[in-house]
Order: C-alpha cells, then structure tokens, then sequence
C-alpha cells in the first residue's frame, strides 16, 4: 500500500469549473454520466490530467464531444489518466455503470433498507465516477436524478429543486442545482421511500428556509427532537458567530446503514437513524444529547466545512476541529457549560490520551496516512477542538471572535489550510502566538510538572512549570509547546484571593483587568523549564491550576490530599472542583492497585468517602455536576498510568470501591433515589435530566451491592420507568450482577423492544461491554441472534465494539477475547473495511500488557497483516500497531 505524504502536496494542474451529473438509477445497474467543464491551471502546458475512479465501469469518455478511443488513455483498478489534453479550456463526458445494490462497504452510492443514498467523504466519489477526488477541486454542480417512481417516489441532491417530472416506463426525475462551489466530498444523493416532518425557520435577515427531515413514515414522530435541535443551531450560529444560512432549504435523511454518525454534505445532511430518532420511550438523555450535538455539529460545517474547506486531507483538524469546538460551545449554552466540560474532558482522556500515547499517535495534523478513512480520529476531532478552545482562552471571546470574521472574510469559497485559521487569529488580534502551530504538528500528549512554593516575607508565590513532550512514532525528540494555563489561587477560606501582578522573564507584568484584580489568569508556558511569580499574595494560597481544562496536557503538581480536598470543596472553578475529585480517585485507585497486586487486604480511606459523601448530599450542586463527581475515573485511564496495565487488578479495585462507597452511603444513595425519583412526563430539560442522571448514577451504586432488597428496588425502578432512560438505566444496574434477575430481565427487555432495532443495540452492547468472566462465548452466541447483522456498522458498534470496552473479557488471559476479535475483524474486512478498521484498534495497545497477554495479541495481529486481499485500512492500524 501506498503512504502519502502532507509534504507532498502539489497544486492540481487542473481546476473543474462545473460538473453536469445524470443518474440513471435502476436495481441491476446505475449509469452515471458526467459532464465537466476543465480549466488547465496554466493554459498552453500540458500535463497529464489523472482522474480518480474505483469499483467504476468505464462505459464512454468524450472530449470536447469527441469518444475517445482506447489509445488516448489509460486505465487502471484506481485511475484514468488521459496523457496530453488540450492545454485550453474543454469539457470531459463521462459514462460509467455502478453497483450500489452489491456495495457493502457504505462509501459511495449504496443501498441502505431499499433506498438509494450517498458517503463520498473522505474518498467516496471515486466509486460513483472518474473524477479528482481532491477538496481543492472545487466546483459548482447540477445532479439529475431518475428512478422508478413507486419505489424511489423521493429524489433529492444538493442545492434547488430546478425541475422534476413524469417519464416513461413508471420512471420519473428531478434536477437540482447548488449555486455554491464545493468539493467532491460533499456530493450527495438520496433516492427512496421517505416521508419529511417540514418545519421553517426564518433568518436574522428574514429568509425564510425550508427544513426537512427525511426517515421512513413510521419514524417521523421521532423527529421532534432533530428538528428542534436543528432550528435551535440555527438561531445559535447567528447569534454567537453572526453566521446565517445561505440556501432556500436544508434536508437532513436518516439511514440506518451508516459508517459514522452523520455527513454535512451541502444542504443535504445524511444521518445515521441514530443521531436523528428519539422518542421517550426508545431514546436515553445521552441520546437526545448526542442528537442535538450532531445536528448541530453538522449544521455548524455548513461555515467551517464547506464555505470554507480543506485544501488536502490533511487539513481534516481545519473544519473538524473547529467543528467539534462549535458543537460543543453549542450544547454548553443549552445545557450546563461545566457538566458539559467535565463529558468532553473525559472523553479526551478515555480515547484520545491512549491514542496520543500509542502506535496510532499522530498530530492533529498528520504527516502522512495510507487510508484517510483511518484518520478521522479523536486526536484530529477532539484534539483538535482543544487547540481552537486554546485560541479563545488566548484572545477572549471577543477576539476569538474577531479572528473567526476575519477567517471568514479571507477564505470564504476557498479550500485553505491550518496555518490560514491561524494566521486569521493572529492578524485580527495582533496577537504573538510564538510556537503556537506545534500543537498541529506534534504528536503526544505535553505531561506538564508544578512545583509551588511561598515566601512570606516578601508576600510572594511561585509556580514553576516544567514540561515535556513524550516521543511518538516518527517523532522522537520534541520541542516545547506553547500551554495556556489557567490560574486562581484560594485563600484559607476557600474564596479565589485578587490577582494583580505576575513577575515573569525579569518583568513585572500587571495582570489586573481594567485596573481591577483578577481572579483567573492565564500564564502562557513555552519553555521546557519556566518559574511564574504571583505579588501581593497575603498568605499561602491553594492553587487551582488548570482551570476549566486550559489546555490538552496531563498535568502533575506537588498539590498534597488535603489541597485537593479542599478545592474539592471551594473551588470557584466547578471543572476543577471535579478535578480535583478525579486526582484523589485516581491516587486512590493507583495504591489500592499496588495493594491488591501485593495480595494485601484494600482499605477504602474514609477521607475519600467523606468527600464522596458531602458531594452527594450538597443540594447547592448541579445534580449531573454531583453525578459526574461521584463517579470514578475509568478503568482504561488508571490502566494508563501504570508501567504495566493490569485489567484484572484494575476492575477488581473499582469494583471494591464502588461496593464499599454503595454499602457505606447506602442511606444517601437511597434518599437520593427516592428523592429524585418522578412520577412526570418525559421532558428533555435541564431540570430533568439532571435528577435521572443523578438517581440512575445512585442506584447502579446500589445495585452493586447484589443483595436481594437492592435488585427489588432497580427492579421496580424497571417496570414502573415511564422512559428509556430510567428504564435502561435500572436494566444496567440488575445486569452488573450474573443471575436469575440479570438473566429474566434482559430477556423481558428484549421481548419489549424487539420491533425497534436502535434500542436493540442497546441491549445488544449492555451484554456485550459486561465484565462477567467468559464473557466472550455470550458474545459469540449473540452474533447468531436474529438481531445482529454484520453488515449493519451500528450493530457491529454496538455487539463487537461494546466487547472492546470490556477490558476484562478483551484482555482475558486465556486469549479468548483476542482470537474472536481477530476472526471477526478478517470476516468484516470482506464487507466493510472501514468498519473492520475501527475494530482492529482494539488491539492497538497490546504492548502495555503483560507478556502472556503481548504474546497472544500479537499472533491475533500477525493473523490479520498476513490475510489474503486485505484492506489498505486495516492493513494500515494493524501493521502500524505491530511495527
Ligand atoms: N465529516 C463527516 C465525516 C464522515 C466520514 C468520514 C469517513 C468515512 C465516513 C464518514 N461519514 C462521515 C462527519 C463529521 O465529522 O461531521
Ligand atoms: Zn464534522
């Protein structure tokens, strides 16, 4: 397989100035013919004009009207190069049959329940026709449509609706056209049986836009919330960023065989059914949160995405990163903002962290990749999002602001680069970022020390930061970056004590704000070695570092238990009041693991669950705050700070915690229950959601205790739920323990949802993540369930990938997890390599286990890489995990 390389980069020697599609859809074959206006970049030089195509029967090719003949090109299984056009302006028509029925893999145009739909990012519009699938290519299109009209009555493409009509034969067709330039990427069409809930929102400058969300009839009435969330981002992205929609109507269609979870495609946004239907009864909070994220999120690209795009793949942190912030500054203001810090910082440091520190591990802008699929990950996602919050928490609202207009004025209708949206903050601001771009170009995650000391006699206090960049695949030796931090410092009451003067590099700045102290400030870190000292500091403080998360590093200060029970406590920074909590877990469960390795009894600090405990009852707390700080710091992030990671002792001492947390707060876990429990409708408000999330966090404490008048509660939790969430909830919490309940209740849930396939999933990965011991030979049996089909991504999501989250059964000792993960992603590599891909990452860190465990995933891999006809995608994460 071919590797390339962002230094390789070469403008095209040829612009598409339009492209004229026709689709002649039918259930044997579909005939694409294109019509392309090419614009040599230099008129009068010829070069070769080398057009992308896979999986395409060439039917015809004319130029200028003229069939060409054999000799004037060349063809290959991934090209069509024609040697020496003309070097003046000519128009390329293009014939080629496709497939869709027998395409599996989802990219391209497909079949998903009957219907005709799209994926061309990254590198789909290849398998429809021969073309440069490049996002610097960028041009204005037309898409005719036609099809039989009882099958597919529904025909959509980007843009207006110009025309449709009756033809011959049953068939009919419409034609649409998108006055706006874009990328081949962003190319869709849908074609089938699908009914629209329409709505109208109505602009800041008074264009009134049609709205339209596309599912099969039966789902419409579960797309109230989509269409809520989608005109709520709307009125959002006009009001925050002054960004108003710019077309007559925007569609969104639900499919439920989808790769990822949606595609912004211009005007035509495709979803996973997933991320658009919800009802009460059939989707948790968690979803109705992830449905407003994503409608939002790809709302939101219609700006940083495809106004403006990337100029080369490797750009993909351009409009993902900056999309991912949107979304998530999006759901801040229509939620709680630190509830909402605290998931999204979790995240980071579930997924990305673990990538950032493995064979995977790569920039935010990646140097080179051989599947592009492959690198639409958490480090450029969300990463990435982190290094544009760095740009807000450098330049303010305002001028963060100020840099997006600029970005905006600059490069709309463009394909542009990183350095292009920094440039833009720097030039808006007349601001000095120094070494600012590393963050795009090096890998690993910056591990950050903080010493502290203070002098009373002079009144001052002193941090000093030492930092260092782990080496990375590729990139052994790193330089420093540059770390915004974030700083308060709590007197003895606990209240943040006015910041005036900082001295820093032999000056003495004024940090006051319009001649007012501060109570935050934010020191910019770029050496490896830097000493920050605070004046006027009255007596010795407790530092709050790293306030609201500043930056993406993993941060290691001289804090002692008691500071960080009392920021805890006081912290006027919520995010870091949580943090701190997360630092005493983890201390926690780092020595009861060394104890428990050591055959030692455990012993739960009751310092510890004193503090659990005065979070639990503080009623003056945001409930999913108080949910979010009782909960532990995941497996996956304690396994990550050992040597060696051990699944088994790691689950064992969470368990021993949760239990001993359940048994000694029993009481207030049970208040907290009863007093949260509502006899209410569902409504998806703050409000509500915080009291289920609170109560469900509750009773999985108690329900973990596994005794009898428990397992009644959350059974009785269970049948008299009136929703999902509470429903689902109660379920997990009965299935932690294996037995008789376990068993009848998932069965009872099942015999109820078993018409409704998203929630099916969902039972589907709550027995596939359970850490049950042989937990593998359930899985196994499930994959033969009349509810699972390999070729369905989410079920394939919810069944193997819920198995990847189970570090006890994934890395069990005998192997079993490992060898059914190898078998599976060989036999998912024929249909669907993409999919096959994000399973093999599952092993990618097998060299933080134990040499037993090495050993066996490492056969499992060599396995993989040695197969017959496979994938450049999983070819390329297992090779990569094995180098
Ligand atoms: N921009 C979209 C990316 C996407 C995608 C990429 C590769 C293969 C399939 C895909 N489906 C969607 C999604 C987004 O980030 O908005
Ligand atoms: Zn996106």
């Amino acid at each position: 397989p071919k590797e390339i390389f962002l230094k390789h980069y070469k403008m095209p020697d040829y612009f598409f100035d339009t492209v004229d599609l026709k689709f002649s859809l039918g259930e044997d074959k579909t005939i694409v013919c294109s019509r392309i206006t090419v614009l040599p970049r230099v008129e009068g030089v010829s070069f070769p004009l080398i057009l992308d195509g896979q999986d395409l029967k060439l039917v015809s090719i004319k130029l200028n009207g003229e069939e060409l003949k054999k000799e004037d090109f060349v063809l290959d299984s991934r090209h069509l190069i024609l040697a020496s056009p003309p070097t003046k302006p000519f128009i390329l028509e293009i014939v080629t049959e496709i497939y869709p029925q027998n395409n599996t893999s989802l990219e391209g145009l497909y079949k998903s329940s009957g219907n005709f739909c799209t994926q061309c990012e990254a590198e789909g519009f290849r398998k429809i026709t021969f073309y440069q699938d490049r996002p610097d290519i960028m041009a204005k299109y037309t898409c005719h449509v036609e099809a039989d009209k009882t099958l597919y009555p529904v025909l959509l493409s980007n843009g207006n609706l110009i025309e449709q009509g009756d033809l011959e034969d049953g068939r009919h067709y419409a034609l649409w056209e998108d006055p706006f330039k874009k990328p081949s990427y962003l190319f869709a069409l849908v074609a089938g049986q699908l009914i629209s809930r329409d709505d109208t929102f109505v602009t800041r400058s008074g264009r009134k836009v049609s709205l339209r969300i596309w599912t099969k009839a039966e789902d419409v009435p579960k797309t109230a919330h989509a269409m809520h969330s989608l005109m709520a981002a709307m009125k959002w992205d006009e009001e925050v960023f002054g960004l108003e929609y710019d077309l007559d109507l925007f569609n969104i269609v639900a499919v439920p065989d989808f790769n990822m979870g949606a595609m912004e495609n211009k005007s035509l946004n495709i979803f996973n059914s997933k991320l658009v239907l919800a009802s009460p009864e059939t989707a948790t909070d968690a979803d109705y949160a992830s449905i407003l994220g994503v409608i939002g999120h790809e709302y939101f690209h219609n700006w940083t995405g495809n106004r403006v795009t990337c100029r080369d793949w490797f750009q993909l942190s351009l409009k993902e990163g900056l999309t991912v912030f949107r979304d998530q500054e999006f759901s801040s203001d229509m939620g709680s903002r630190t509830v909402k810090r605290i998931a999204d910082v979790s995240r980071l440091r579930t997924y990305q962290f673990p990538q950032d520190a493995g064979p995977m591990a790569h920039p935010v802008r990646p140097h080179s990749y051989i599947k592009m699929d492959n690198f639409y990950t958490v480090t450029v996602y969300e990463k990435g999002a982190e290094v544009v919050r760095m740009y807000k928490t450098l330049l303010g609202s305002s001028g963060f602001r100020k840099g997006m207009d600029l970005y905006f004025k600059r490069h709309d209708g463009q394909a542009v680069t990183c350095e292009d949206f920094f440039a833009a903050m720097r030039d808006a601001n007349d601001a000095d970022f120094s070494n600012f771009l590393l963050w795009y170009s090096q890998a690993g995650t910056p591990l950050v020390k903080v010493t502290s000391s203070y002098n009373s006699e002079t009144n001052t206090y002193s941090l000093k930061f030492s930092q260092q960049v782990p080496p990375t695949p590729g990139q052994p030796v790193k330089d420093p970056m540059f770390i915004p931090v974030a700083i308060g410092l709590l007197d003895s009451n606990g209240n943040d004590l006015p910041l005036t003067s900082v001295f820093h590099e032999g000056l003495l700045h004024s940090i006051s704000s319009n001649g007012h102290p501060v109570s935050t400030t934010v020191l910019r870190v770029t050496k490896e070695e830097e000493e920050f000292v605070f004046h006027d500091i009255p007596h010795k403080p407790v530092p709050s570092i790293l306030r609201n998360y500043s930056a993406p590093i993993r941060l290691d200060s001289d804090l002692t238990d008691d500071d960080l029970f009392f920021l805890l406590d006081h912290d006027s920074d919520e995010f870091n009041r949580w943090e701190a909590g997360q630092i005493l877990g983890r201390k926690l469960m780092l020595s009861l693991v060394a104890d428990y390795q050591q055959n030692k009894p455990l012993v739960l600090n009751p310092k510890f669950v004193n503090g659990m405990k005065s979070i639990l009852c503080d009623s003056s707390l945001d409930k999913e705050f108080i949910a979010k700080a009782i909960t532990l710091p995941g497996e996956g992030e304690i396994m990550d700070m050992m040597e060696v990671a051990d699944p088994d002792a790691v689950h064992a001492v969470r368990c021993f915690i949760k239990k001993q947390l359940a048994s000694e707060l029993r009481g207030e876990f049970l208040t907290t229950v009863k007093d949260n429990s509502s006899a209410e409708p569902y409504e998806f408000n703050h409000h509500n959601m915080t009291r289920r999330a609170l109560k469900n966090t509750a009773l999985a404490y108690l329900a973990s205790l596994d005794d009898l008048e428990l397992t009644k509660l959350a059974l009785n939790e269970y049948k008299s739920a009136t929703n999902l969430t509470e429903q689902f909830a109660a379920l997990t919490a009965i299935a932690q323990n294996p037995g008789e309940a376990r068993d009848s209740v998932l069965a009872d849930f099942y015999r109820k949802w078993e018409h409704d396939y998203l929630v099916v999933n969902k039972w589907l990965t709550l027995q596939a993540i359970s850490d049950i011991p042989g937990n593998v030979k359930n899985v196994q049996r499930l994959l033969n369930h009349p509810s699972f089909d390999i070729r369905n991504p989410n079920k394939v999501y919810s069944l193997i990938g819920g198995f990847c989250g189970s570090p006890v059964n994934l890395h069990a000792k005998d192997g079993s997890g490992y060898e059914f993960l190898g078998d599976i992603v060989l036999q998912l590599d024929k249909l669907n390599p993409q999919v096959a891909a994000r399973m093999v990452s599952a092993f990618s860190r097998w060299r933080r286990y134990d040499e037993t465990r090495q050993a066996l995933a490492k056969v499992q891999l060599e396995k993989i890489v040695a197969a017959n006809g496979l994938s450049e995608n999983v070819y390329e994460i297992a090779s990569k995990s094995l180098a």
